[in-house]
């Protein structure tokens, strides 16, 4: 049976990593095969050029070519690591997919709708997450928080942008899960990690039946 496919989205320090990790740590303890992993990277190729984009050299570029940039990343990652571990009954949870290129290049950076839809039909194809949780916080929340866990390290490439632009990042987020309920749903995530966790794993309880995976004979998840 194929695995199911489970994204986080949300602006910085929204608590994504936190919680795609808490999911997955739970999934597994269900009895479920579960793989964790984020993009921009996920698979080798895809590492590489998360160095390249975070590290803010390829911004003079222009946006246009950070999201080929990020499509490239994405294709590698889908066909290398989503791809494989959905075909042997794993779910994957995943920190950011498509909708971190809809929002931060689309809405934010104001690329042609048509183009995004272009770069996910040739990277993803059919492939669309089971369920993908917003994680909201006020963007200053989101911000302190990142540079707190940062400490001295130095400022990727969207962190460095302005409090207006993380407000607007908010914004089209929860745009994007207006537009699509049936595959999005938002978390409050200025609670404590423990309320946070324990919503995001009731709703996929009630949306995906984890139950009903961990419970077929042994052999049947392969
Ligand atoms: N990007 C990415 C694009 O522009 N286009 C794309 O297509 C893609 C895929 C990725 C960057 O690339 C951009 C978006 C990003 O700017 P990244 O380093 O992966 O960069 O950065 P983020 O995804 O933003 O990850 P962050 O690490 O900044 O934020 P998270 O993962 O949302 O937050 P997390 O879990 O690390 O938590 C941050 C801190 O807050 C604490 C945690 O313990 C941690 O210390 N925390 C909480 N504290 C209090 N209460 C809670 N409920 C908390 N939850 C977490």
């Amino acid at each position: 049976m194929r695995g199911r496919f489970i994204t986080f989205e949300g602006g910085e320090g929204t608590g994504k990593s936190t919680h795609a990790t808490l999911l997955a740590e739970r999934l597994k303890s269900a009895g479920i095969g579960v793989m964790l992993t984020r993009e921009p990277g996920g698979s080798p190729g895809a590492e590489v050029i998360r160095h390249v984009l975070l590290s803010g050299v390829a911004k003079p570029l222009g946006v246009e070519a950070e999201a080929l940039l990020f499509a490239a990343a994405r294709g590698d990652h889908v066909r290398n690591t989503i791809e494989p571990a959905l075909a042997q009954g794993a779910w994957v949870v995943c920190d950011r997919f498509i909708d971190s290129t809809r929002v931060y290049q689309g809405t934010l950076g104001r690329l042609d709708p048509l183009f995004i839809r272009a770069l996910e039909r040739v990277t993803v194809g059919d492939l669309k997450p089971d369920l993908t949780f917003i994680l909201d916080v006020p963007a200053e929340v989101g911000l302190a928080r990142a540079h707190k866990r940062r400490g001295s390290r130095v400022t990727d490439r969207f962190e460095a942008e302005s409090l207006a632009f993380h407000e607007a990042l908010r914004e089209a987020y929860r745009q994007l899960g207006t537009a699509e309920p049936d595959r999005c749903v938002a978390i409050d995530a200025t609670e404590a990690k423990p309320v946070v966790a324990e919503w995001i794993w009731r709703t996929v309880v009630e949306r995906l039946d984890p139950a009903r995976i961990s419970s077929l004979p042994a052999g049947a998840v392969s």
